[in-house]
């Protein structure tokens, strides 16, 4: 249940985890923006030279420049005892980025997600990401025959031991159901062209899925009659087919006298989110998931941030009418919070005596199960319930 340090990221084979390491706690924010920065994103990145410090020619040769960049669409005919049958499309199609942009100005999407890392105890970050459904692009190459699944990876270095791969299935890509949200290619992240550092020129974007799909740098697309997920992260033991979880992840408690503010984020996972609920104890030794105390905890319900007024806090020129999950004609959330995003929440403690505390968050989901039921394995998304303790002299 306790954050992950940065000697246990490396011996996840997690990446990068280059700010976590010193931030993992997060100060409670006077003020929280509701989108952060493409810069302030906590970075989960693989490779040896990682792909976005590449520069120069080095890039170019990359293909990580708008200039360069190219998507490569082609069939994999590979069969075996079970895949019997090999995929066939047709035609390869070979993508360059103005191609890309001009398939946008018919078919893009904007969305606002919250990339999470399966297996980090919290949010990396939340955007605005715009660009073109996958079925859109897919359908350049025509008629497919024997395509059960999409495989895609990114730029590695060209070595590749370092290929981070992931995976769809083909109806997954293609239907989308009502209320739900399209895989799409992301061309663009708060409203600028995504930074080399966000997976740029274009990442992969999976609303409903943990970080390890939404693959940085994509250049490579296949389509298969492979029905088994491929990805680099079913490795270590995680789920590869785990969607997000709805959880709080809590900031450090703010303490001003006797009053104590509880504040966090929490994300809106597959099952949705209904509210945020807090459990404020004494301080104690670390309460084991059967101690008798978690029957009889009091939670308390926790505010919910309001939607923000969303001209000041979207990119100039973006209306939320444009916007997967809002309204096209009033502009609101069709739903608040809003799908696979995440809100702040807080709660004041008011008057309380002098001594140590404890305090936890959980969320309740939209079937009423509070966090963390249904009860995941830990390696589907890390939603353990978090603890923050605290002093009131
Ligand atoms: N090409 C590539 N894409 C990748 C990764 C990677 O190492 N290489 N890491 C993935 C993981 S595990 C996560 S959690 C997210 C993190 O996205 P961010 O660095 O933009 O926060 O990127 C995903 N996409
Ligand atoms: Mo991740």
């Amino acid at each position: 249940m306790s954050d992950l340090t940065r000697r246990q990221a490396v011996k996840l084979g997690i990446g990068s985890l280059a700010a976590l390491g010193t931030s993992h706690a997060k100060p409670a924010p006077a003020t929280r923006s509701f989108l952060t920065s493409a810069a302030d994103f906590e970075d989960v990145s693989r490779g040896n030279p990682k792909p976005h410090t590449l520069t120069g020619d080095a890039l170019v040769r990359a293909g990580l420049t708008p200039e360069t960049w190219k998507l490569e669409i082609q069939a994999d005919e590979a069969t075996n005892a079970i895949v019997t049958q090999k995929a066939q499309i047709g035609k390869a199609v070979t993508l360059d980025y103005p191609a890309l942009l001009e398939l946008g100005k018919k078919h893009r999407v904007m969305f606002l997600k919250a990339m999470q890392c399966l297996n980090i105890a919290t949010p990396l970050g939340q955007g605005l990401w715009e660009g073109v459904p996958l079925r859109d692009v897919l359908r350049l190459c025509g008629d497919m025959t024997n395509v059960r699944r999409i495989y895609f990876w990114g730029f590695h270095n060209e070595d590749p031991k370092q290929r981070f791969q992931s995976s769809l299935s083909y109806t997954q890509v293609m239907e989308t159901a009502p209320g739900e949200l399209p895989v799409f290619l992301a061309y663009k992240l708060n409203g600028e062209p995504i930074s080399l550092e966000r997976g740029g020129p274009v990442r992969m974007v999976v609303p409903w899925a943990h970080g390890f799909k939404s693959i940085k740098w994509l250049q490579q697309i296949r389509l298969t009659n492979d029905y088994q997920t491929n990805d680099t992260y079913a490795e270590k033991n995680n789920d590869p087919e785990s969607h997000l979880k709805t959880a709080a992840y809590l900031d450090d408690v703010a303490v001003s006298g006797k009053d104590a503010r509880v504040s966090g984020l929490a994300i809106s996972g597959l099952s949705g989110l209904s509210h945020v609920e807090t459990w404020l104890r004494p301080a104690g030794p670390e309460l084991a998931d059967n101690d008798p105390a978690w029957a009889a905890a009091e939670w308390k319900r926790s505010e919910l941030d309001q939607p923000p007024d969303w001209r000041s806090v979207l990119p100039a020129g973006v209306s939320p009418r444009d916007i997967l999950g809002f309204d096209r004609s009033s502009g609101k959330p069709l739903s608040w919070p809003l799908r696979y995003s995440m809100v702040g929440f807080s709660t004041t403690l008011s008057g309380l005596r002098p001594g140590k505390y404890e305090v936890r968050a959980r969320t309740v989901d939209l079937n009423g199960f509070a966090q963390p039921e249904p009860r995941s394995i830990q390696k589907s998304g890390k939603n353990g319930i978090q603890v923050r303790r605290f002093e009131v002299k």
